[in-house]
């Protein structure tokens, strides 16, 4: 397909519009962020109407994939559409002549933060991908009036505030107003004369179509985000109203702003809450309607529906659209419940993102039935169905049904019910695919072992190398003379010879450099905390949480500082330790954890006996645009999670392709990079998944590892002395507990020698410079495989384009 091209005069014109809506007289009266919005405003104007019918020239049918998603990560978009556009150098060239200057701009958009980590993230590096590689796809989301919280310190302490990103202004929006969709909720099941039973909900809510367009890298694809928002279908009841009952009559408009208002902020953990599910039911029932409006309307019969369409759930959020799409074709398309079974067990996908018990989702039935109680006659159909096989490959086997039904004890398990009603399960690194299969699922892969896959997460290259680190990017297609690798990352590869050419490495290292001092300025801006860009850039940047295990990185540098005070000659390389994370704000433990990094912070940056041979930088606020600065700016890469706990990780990719070395455990994907790249490129520690088994079983005793290490008691004793908090001893108590008394469940204490090993080898090899950027520049040249464009291939092979 050809790329669309920029028409000038069209977008100045465009642009002429922008600023007279403003009510200027001129151009020049606007101000940075009207600037940011016009610009927008008038690229946007110019992309093609979305196109519904598949344009596929081939007799091949490519099946069309929904990717079904209560999180999309997306960033900022306005930089990524132009660079992806090829309109980048063109807007910068026209805005020139009114003295703007394109990349200060670009700084005036907030980040739509509609997404909590790595699944959100994840879920918006697919949906460039799918449409840079000419994959058909729509994501279907929610249009939160609030995303993530707003993150600020606060005497240490995390205090948030609601993330306010102004949709209703946001110039990429398109509203589609004939896409609205109605949504019944609550109410009961009701018996006809006939015998027919039918679902009279309780009350409406309508759901409004807001699309973000997905561009293809340079190749005339644009595709749909398509966010749902509810509002109520009538403003007001007017029925109602007539009726006196004006309290109810208001009430129903209330309840449908609340349901897309805000984000649940927790990752990786489930609070059960009533809301949620109906954001889940809300977001589903939409996108199935509008699945099943898109197949109709192309004219394809309903029998045909998973010959030309793929759900992809990504994790169990979504679950909710598999008893939808039951419902509707017996409900309403009056199929029978073997044909409707048919088409819907072949059309719905599983990926899973954790193993962690307390993130797998369950339902109250109480709550199910109170809400969707047709969706929980269909459930236990499903289950009594499902019972059936289960007995006669197990006959009398109750502990194995109770481990697999879809409901039982009183509850709904999403996951069971993604297994059983799929066509494929698959986790997102090889080690957790392993996992999933193993640990979580075994007598699921008994039943069905074809349905079990791998698919290894992946990065944009356009967003995490080409958009965040020009410099780099540039280099890159200097030396291999062709941008092609920004959509064939494999070609990185031939990068490999350049660590032989002194005056490549040399421009390497320097682009490096001018990364850390770009950061540095950011710092002194932000928090004003001047660093030394000579100091090696130490980050750890991703969810607050005791298994991805920020306190261990902690530990180690309150080993340095001791040890500092005990030699005040010790002889380091200068390094800063960079944080970015938000701990949910009901993890209080999380939160503890913050505290007491910004305490020693505070003690560290401001002891003279230290000298700057020490900084610990906790940036406020970490999000998308963050990550942009701080990735390429990273030499070292923290990815120290207890193995077998982080399902893969996608920040350990983007650091590893910008030139940081990672310090990590036989955990997620860390496995595969470290296959990639060569067991001398990256510093590998700890425990191994059979080793942390084997230590829990054995009975793990985090206080006679204390015992035995003078110098690790010294360090948490002094954490409970009061000495990091004004005297405050319990300041940290929270942390302390959960690694002693607590049983430290995730090994801190165990890995804590062997981790600051590692450590001290990232010293000795820092202080060869041109081994340190040797080792560098072979992770940039060997994690290739990292591209998202690989894992929707990998999709396409193993699940979406697969025989059924
Ligand atoms: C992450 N999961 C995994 N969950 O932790 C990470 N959870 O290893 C992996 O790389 C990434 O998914 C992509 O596969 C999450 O981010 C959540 O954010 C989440 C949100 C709501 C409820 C539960």
């Amino acid at each position: 397909m050809s790329k669309i091209t920029l028409k000038q005069d069209v977008f100045l014109a465009a642009l002429t519009r922008q600023w007279q809506a403003f009510g200027l007289t001129s151009a020049r009266d606007m101000t940075r962020h009207q600037w940011w919005h016009a610009v927008s405003a008038a690229v946007a104007e110019q992309l093609p109407p979305q196109n519904e019918s598949v344009s596929s020239k081939s007799k091949k049918i490519t099946r069309h994939v929904n990717y079904i998603s209560m999180e999309f990560l997306v960033g900022r978009l306005t930089g990524n559409n132009l660079i992806n556009l090829g309109w980048y150098e063109k807007i910068a060239s026209a805005l020139e002549q009114f003295d703007i200057n394109l990349t200060d701009l670009l700084e005036e958009e907030i980040d739509p933060a509609l997404g909590n980590g790595g699944l959100g993230r994840l879920a918006a590096c697919y949906l460039d991908a799918m449409a840079s590689v000419g994959q058909p796809g729509t994501g279907y989301g929610l249009n939160y009036q609030y995303g993530l919280f707003r993150q600020r310190f606060v005497d240490g302490k995390q205090k948030e505030s609601p993330d306010d990103w102004h949709r209703s202004e946001y110039p990429w929006f398109r509203h589609n107003s004939s896409l609205a969709v109605n949504v019944g909720i609550g109410g009961k099941i009701v018996k006809n004369e006939q015998g027919v039973s039918r679902w009279e909900p309780e009350f409406t809510l309508r759901g409004e179509a807001w699309d973000l367009p997905v561009m293809g890298y340079r190749n005339g694809i644009t595709q749909p985000l398509r966010l749902w928002e509810a509002t109520h279908p009538h403003p007001f009841d007017l029925e109602k109203f007539n009726d006196g009952e004006f309290l109810k009559a208001e009430q129903q408009g209330i309840d449908a702003a609340k349901l897309t208002k805000v984000l649940y902020p927790n990752d990786n953990h489930q609070a059960g809450k009533r809301l949620r599910l109906m954001q889940q039911y809300f977001q589903c029932a939409c996108s199935v309607a509008d699945i099943l409006r898109r197949h109709h309307f192309l004219g394809r019969k309903i029998s045909e529906l998973p010959d030309y369409e793929v759900i992809q759930l990504n994790d169990t959020h979504p679950t909710i659209a598999i008893p939808e799409m039951l419902r509707v074709l017996i409900d309403e398309h009056q199929l029978s419940w073997n044909d409707a079974w048919h088409i819907t067990s072949r059309t719905f996908a599983y990926t899973n993102h954790t193993l962690m018990p307390e993130a797998l989702e369950t339902w109250d039935e109480s709550l199910v039935r109170s809400l969707l109680p047709r969706h929980f006659q269909i459930i236990k159909q499903i289950n009594t169905n499902f019972k059936k096989l289960v007995s006669k490959t197990w006959p009398g086997d109750e502990a194995v049904w109770a481990k697999l039904a879809v409901h039982h004890d009183k509850q709904v398990r999403m996951a069971n019910l993604c297994v059983v009603a799929g066509f494929a399960v698959n986790g997102v690194a090889a080690l957790h695919s392993d996992l999933v299969v193993k640990d979580l699922f075994p007598e699921y892969h008994q039943l069905w072992p074809e349905k079990f896959h791998n698919v290894t997460n992946g990065i944009t290259p356009r967003r995490w190398l080409k958009q965040c680190n020009p410099a780099l990017s540039a280099l890159i297609d200097e030396r291999l003379k062709t941008d092609s690798w920004v959509n064939n990352l494999d070609l990185l590869k031939d990068l490999e010879d350049g660590v032989k050419d002194k005056k490549f490495c040399k421009h390497y290292r320097k682009i490096k450099h001018d990364n850390k001092v770009r950061l540095a300025e950011y710092v002194w801006h932000r928090m004003g905390i001047r660093l030394n860009p000579d100091a090696i850039f130490d980050v750890q940047i991703k969810r607050l949480h005791e298994y991805k295990r920020q306190h261990l990185n902690l530990l180690h540098i309150l080993s340095l500082y001791r040890q500092i005070r005990d030699n005040p000659k010790l002889d380091i390389v200068p390094r800063v330790f960079l944080f970015g994370a938000k701990a949910a704000p009901g993890y209080y433990l999380a939160k503890n954890i913050i505290y007491a990094i910004n305490q020693v912070a505070e003690k560290i940056n401001n002891d003279p006996i230290v000298a700057d041979r020490i900084k610990v930088v906790f940036i406020p606020d970490y999000c998308v645009s963050v990550a942009e600065l701080m990735i390429p700016a990273a030499d070292v890469s923290e990815q120290i999670s207890t193995a077998g706990k982080e399902a893969s990780g996608t920040g350990n990719m983007k650091l590893a392709l910008n030139g940081a070395l990672t310090v990590g455990t036989l955990d997620g994907a860390n496995v595969e990079i470290a296959e990639q790249v060569g067991e001398d490129n990256i510093f590998i520690f700890g425990l191994t998944v059979d080793e942390v088994k084997a230590e829990l079983k054995k009975g793990y005793k985090p206080k006679a590892v204390v015992k035995k290490d003078k110098h690790l008691k010294a360090i948490l004793d002094e954490l409970a002395s009061g000495f990091y908090a004004n005297g405050d001893k319990k300041a940290f108590d929270l942390m302390l507990n959960s690694l002693l008394d607590g049983g430290d469940p995730y090994l801190v204490l165990a890995d804590f020698a062997q981790y600051c090993e590692a450590q001290k080898r990232v010293d000795e090899l820092y202080r060869n410079a041109d081994e340190w950027t040797r080792r560098t520049l072979l992770n940039t040249a060997r994690v290739g495989m990292f591209s998202a464009d690989r894992s929707i291939r990998d999709y396409q092979q193993r699940i979406w384009q697969a025989k059924r």
